[in-house]
């Protein structure tokens, strides 16, 4: 007997990755519920070869649903995660709203799957940022070996990040500039088409930005709160896959040849390292992937310890919708839940 699984947001660009990553994965589902808000009800959306509707949220019960998967924003998510936990569904949340709450869980599976077991308080596990959940990806298997002291993260974000409005505006400004128009400067703060953008989610009062500010919460919550790490997030005209510029400063001596060996054996990782031109990973070849792809590898000999490297992933699919479906397999792999038609049965 398989679960039964909704997707809130299912017509956005994560939803939609989201029911993707169930059929791929043959998740164990009985069946598969995609909620949207009232105006989009009706409308269809892919669920490997079936065509399901969209049903409206507001009108949705969720007492008979074990897993609801999140990705609605933080308003709908605020207001609707705890109803949706309190009728006994059990919510993976792709939104910030719950995610520096103690008693939710923020999990990424490859680094600290062991954390679920606080979800049952609240029935919320929160899903991190997109550019945090490849970064403690790779950080993680060197902090176990070298013990990672300080992280230094420049990001290239891709427009994604910013939902389908940000992609839109990408594609549109290019076009535009292609057949010399004059272009509009909508969702991102100047231009984004043949220009980067060191600027994501709003300020803060020392200065940084709210990206760079959830990098460094999220990792000490996933990964130590000793590690110090400081970001600066920037945005860039890619369509899918945020890349990463990582310098680490770690406790014990690190070697580059030792750090792509632990790093080629970790879980969720591929190491493309050739030094020579194109021997490492690029946002286009992350796009689509599952991967958190790590390349350029070599030591920092401007610390002590140093180590300097990229890293790319598809911030849909291991930033978003992948990782909620692995937390959703964690559940059930450690029996967490069990159907809610089973138990009635
Ligand atoms: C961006 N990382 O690229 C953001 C999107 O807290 O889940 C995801 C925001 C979040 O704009």
């Amino acid at each position: 007997m398989g679960y039964k699984v909704a997707v809130v947001g299912a017509t956005g660009n994560v939803g939609r990755e989201m029911l993707a990553i169930l059929a791929e994965r043959g998740f164990p589902v009985d069946e598969v519920v995609p909620l949207a808000s009232r105006r989009s009800m009706g409308q269809e959306v892919s669920f490997g070869d079936k065509t399901l509707k969209v049903r409206a949220l507001e009108n949705y019960d969720f007492s008979d649903t074990d897993i609801c998967l999140m990705s609605a924003g933080g308003a709908v998510s605020k207001e609707w995660s705890p109803k949706i936990g309190q009728q006994g569904c059990v919510v993976i949340d792709n939104s910030s709203a719950f995610r520096y709450d103690s008693d939710v869980p923020l999990i990424v599976p490859e680094v600290n799957a062991d954390a679920i077991t606080g979800f049952s308080k609240r029935n919320i596990i929160a899903n991190p940022n997109c550019s945090t959940a490849q970064l403690v990806v790779a950080l993680k298997p060197l902090h176990d070996r070298f013990g990672i002291k300080r992280v230094v993260v420049s990001t290239y974000q891709s427009v994604s990040g910013a939902g389908k409005d940000g992609m839109d505006e990408l594609d549109r400004q290019t076009k535009g500039l292609y057949s010399l128009k004059e272009v509009e400067v909508k969702k991102f703060p100047k231009r984004i088409a043949f220009n980067v953008i060191p600027h994501i989610d709003v300020f803060m009062e020392d200065g940084s930005t709210k990206e760079e500010w959830k990098m460094t919460v999220e990792t000490k919550k996933i990964l130590d709160p000793k590690i110090k790490l400081t970001a600066t997030c920037v945005r860039v005209p890619v369509f899918i896959a945020h890349s990463e510029a990582v310098n680490i400063e770690c406790e014990q001596p690190i070697r580059a040849e030792e750090a792509r060996e632990i790093l080629r054996a970790a879980p969720g990782i591929l190491v493309i390292d050739k030094q020579e031109p194109g021997g490492y990973a690029t946002p286009l070849d992350a796009a689509g992937e599952d991967a958190t792809y790590i390349s350029r590898i070599r030591e920092d000999s401007t610390v002590e310890n140093g180590l300097a490297f990229w890293c790319v992933s598809d911030n849909l699919r291991k930033g978003a919708a992948l990782n909620a479906v692995q937390i959703a397999e964690v559940l059930i792999n450690r029996k967490l839940i069990q159907p809610k038609a089973k138990a009635a049965a």
